[in-house]
């Protein structure tokens, strides 16, 4: 009784192990959330691209990690200065290439995914003045239970290299 005792002890001291060394990461990862959103996402090479003709919709593109210990489901988008935005998915019908509103983006843990031409990209209607060539877009991400992840995107013209 005593010795399966002691070896339970022993099974448990690895994951005890594992979970305060996740714990000693975590004051800076939250530190981090509290500035700029959901612990373990991170967001590279976002940018926002204006459409060729003034009045349309502009699109943002960029690369999602999750290095955090969930998956996360985004439901929906933010775009400070525009006056609204969707995520949209693309995908082609015959010949055509259509895109339409996508079902939540689920991204698991340790898993990344990219917003790219052709493919997932939000969708900006409502352009306002201050989202100009040049400029830097504050675009929000929505996940469940309204956690919010925001970024900035570089503005560049629909000439630039996406
Ligand atoms: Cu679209």
């Amino acid at each position: 009784m005593r010795k399966s005792g002691f070896f339970a002890a022993c099974m448990l001291a690895p994951a005890l192990l594992a979970v305060s060394a996740c714990g000693d990461n975590a004051p800076a990862e939250e530190a981090s959330a509290d500035a700029a959103g959901i612990a373990g996402i991170e967001i590279a090479n976002a940018r926002m691209v204006l459409p060729p003709v003034s009045g349309n919709p502009a699109a943002i593109y960029f690369d999602l990690d999750n290095k955090g210990d969930r998956n996360i489901a985004f439901r929906s988008a933010e775009v400070e200065g525009a006056e609204s935005a969707v995520i949209h998915g693309s995908m082609m019908q015959g010949d055509q290439m259509v895109m339409s509103e996508a079902p939540p983006v689920m991204v698991e843990r340790g898993g990344s995914t990219k917003f790219e031409p052709g493919g997932l990209h939000v969708m900006v209607f409502g352009l306002g003045g201050s989202l100009a060539e040049g400029g830097t877009a504050n675009v929000t991400l929505i996940a469940a239970g309204n956690r919010r992840h925001t970024f900035e995107a570089k503005i560049q013209s629909a000439g630039d290299d996406r």
